[in-house]
């Protein structure tokens, strides 16, 4: 149940399955706090992932640029704390994958309603690349994009499903990656949407 997709990405299948509940449960006290919302590109596009972040610093866009920031425009208030539950799962994960010391102070959560996709980029608004990233699939599947490191690079597709958790870290910290649009259906816990937790060491 684990599979490495190339240098340093590591797929663990259904790691996340035993925590789901608890996880879930945790997200609806976060989503009550800050709201997920559907943020602006600097380009003005909106975005179709609708999301919203716990932990220190949260991660947003608007038509000035792409940072990470301490407080939530929307309530104007700090992003809600990271959950243990969050926490715990995204440091076992890391280890599992030989990252010893991953404390992240930032978990992006992205909403995937039918229809929502992510174009291919690079996650490179962090100080520290040297810090893994790990993401938890919750929900419907989705078609993940994992491309190389130049934008052009043809991605190899990987589909995820509830539960699964993938840690991104060394050679493959920068590669380029996306998700195909999210494919109609309905999904016991979380009706029909996907959702991924992206914990990351933002500063
Ligand atoms: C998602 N989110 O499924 C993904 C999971 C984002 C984002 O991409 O920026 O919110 S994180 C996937 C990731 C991160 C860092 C490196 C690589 C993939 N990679 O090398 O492919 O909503
Ligand atoms: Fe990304």
């Amino acid at each position: 149940r684990e599979e490495d997709l190339g240098p340093g990405a590591r797929v663990l299948r259904g790691f996340a399955l035993p925590h789901d509940a608890a996880l879930l449960s945790a997200l609806q006290g976060i989503t009550d706090a800050s709201p997920f919302r559907h943020m602006e590109t600097p380009g003005g596009f909106r975005m179709s992932v609708a999301m919203t972040s716990c932990g220190a610093w949260g991660w947003v866009t608007d038509r000035t640029g792409y940072r990470y920031a301490e407080v939530d425009p929307v309530p104007e208030r700090p992003w809600p704390t990271m959950p243990m539950a969050f926490l715990q799962l995204a440091q076992s994960a890391a280890a599992r994958a030989g990252f010893a010391d991953f404390v992240p102070d930032s978990c992006l959560v992205n909403r995937y309603d039918t229809g929502a996709k992510m174009s291919l980029h690079q996650d490179k608004d962090e100080r520290d690349f040297s810090a893994p990233i790990v993401s938890v699939s919750l929900g419907l599947p989705a078609v993940f994009l994992f491309g190389g490191e130049g934008r052009a690079d043809k991605p190899l597709r990987v589909r995820l499903i509830h539960g699964d958790v993938v840690v991104w870290g060394g050679p493959a910290r920068l590669r380029y990656h996306g998700v195909m649009p999210l494919k109609p259906g309905h999904h016991p816990q979380l009706g029909a949407h996907r959702i991924n937790l992206t914990f990351r060491k933002a500063r």
